[in-house]
């Protein structure tokens, strides 16, 4: 497909990349899933929470609740904030922005390319979505993990039966949800897969991250410094929008649809 003639130069200089790369990778965070209503993590509103998590939200902050010390402090609380969140997970429906970087994959695959998609979300709605080659670099909330064998079940789309939840396993264990918190390492399978992916990429894209939680945020440049190029589509501004090849300020549900397209689309 051309350009329209009022196409944003920045969408059809994307397009133009991706078109010709064979190895992609993109990063994503709670942006891309902001637009299925889940909430971000940063200057998240409080407006439509439920009543019994109002308090919740109003007192904490949810990076100060992403931590073992909050748990180890109050696991009945965490584990109930975390299973409220998990149930607004599997309620979500994946939006066009997941749509379209599922459809990346399929047509970059159809030219003997990959798209490798690293996420920092854990709502598994890029999988929902179609995308099947996801690296989960914080772990996912739909499975939670025993804290005494570490061994992991996907519990029932229905509230937990009591907090903290007793594990199943071990009668002196609890389930927590099986993501990563501040001062936990991320699994080592997804770090090394991802450091090889964005050293090995043509194009890495950062979408819908505010790109300062680490080593996730570390991705973009180490790709930039292998001779990647690299886009960012944001709404705001982050600490890589001046590093990046091209940013773009819109919604990811608008201008992923636009970009695979523009790149693949017929015509
Ligand atoms: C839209 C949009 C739309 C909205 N369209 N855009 C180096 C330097 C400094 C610190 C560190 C460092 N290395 C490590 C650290 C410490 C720490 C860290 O990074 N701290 C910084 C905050 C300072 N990192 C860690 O602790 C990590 N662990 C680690 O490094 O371990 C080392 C170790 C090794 C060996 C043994 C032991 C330890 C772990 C980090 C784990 C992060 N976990 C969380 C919670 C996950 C579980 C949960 O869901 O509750 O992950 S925190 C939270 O932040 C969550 C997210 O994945 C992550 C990133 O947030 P994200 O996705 O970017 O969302 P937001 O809300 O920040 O931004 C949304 C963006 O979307 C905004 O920019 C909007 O503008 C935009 N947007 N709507 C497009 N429609």
């Amino acid at each position: 497909m051309n350009p329209r003639r009022d196409e944003p130069a920045p969408l059809a200089l994307l397009a133009r990349r991706l078109r010709d790369a064979r190895r992609v990778v993109a990063i994503t965070g709670a942006g891309v899933s902001a637009e299925s209503g889940l909430r971000t993590f940063r200057g998240a509103t409080v407006a439509d929470l439920p009543a019994d998590m109002q308090a919740l939200w109003k007192e904490f902050d949810p990076a100060s609740l992403a931590t073992p010390e909050a748990f180890d402090a109050n696991p009945a609380m965490v584990t109930k904030w975390y299973d409220w969140r998990r149930l607004g997970c599997l309620a979500a429906e994946p939006n066009p922005g997941h749509a379209a970087l599922a459809e990346l994959e399929h047509q970059l695959h159809a030219r003997g390319g990959t798209l490798t998609l690293l996420t920092q979300n854990v709502d598994r709605l890029h999988q929902r979505a179609g995308s099947t080659n996801v690296v989960e670099l914080h772990g996912s909330i739909i499975d939670w993990r025993c804290t005494r064998t570490g061994r992991r079940v996907t519990p029932d789309a229905a509230p937990m039966p009591a907090f903290p939840p007793p594990s199943p396993f071990d009668p002196a264990g609890l389930l927590r949800p099986d993501v990563v918190w501040f001062g936990e390492a991320l699994p080592e399978d997804a770090l090394t897969r991802a450091g090889e992916a964005a050293v090995e990429c043509d194009v890495f894209l950062s979408l819908g991250t505010s790109a300062v939680v680490y080593p996730a945020a570390a991705f973009s440049r180490l790709a930039s410094s292998h001779g990647a190029f690299t886009g960012e589509i944001n709404l705001e501004a982050t600490p890589i929008s001046n590093s990046v090849d091209v940013s773009i300020r819109a919604r990811t549900g608008d201008a992923l649809p636009r970009v695979v397209e523009l790149a693949f689309g017929e015509g």
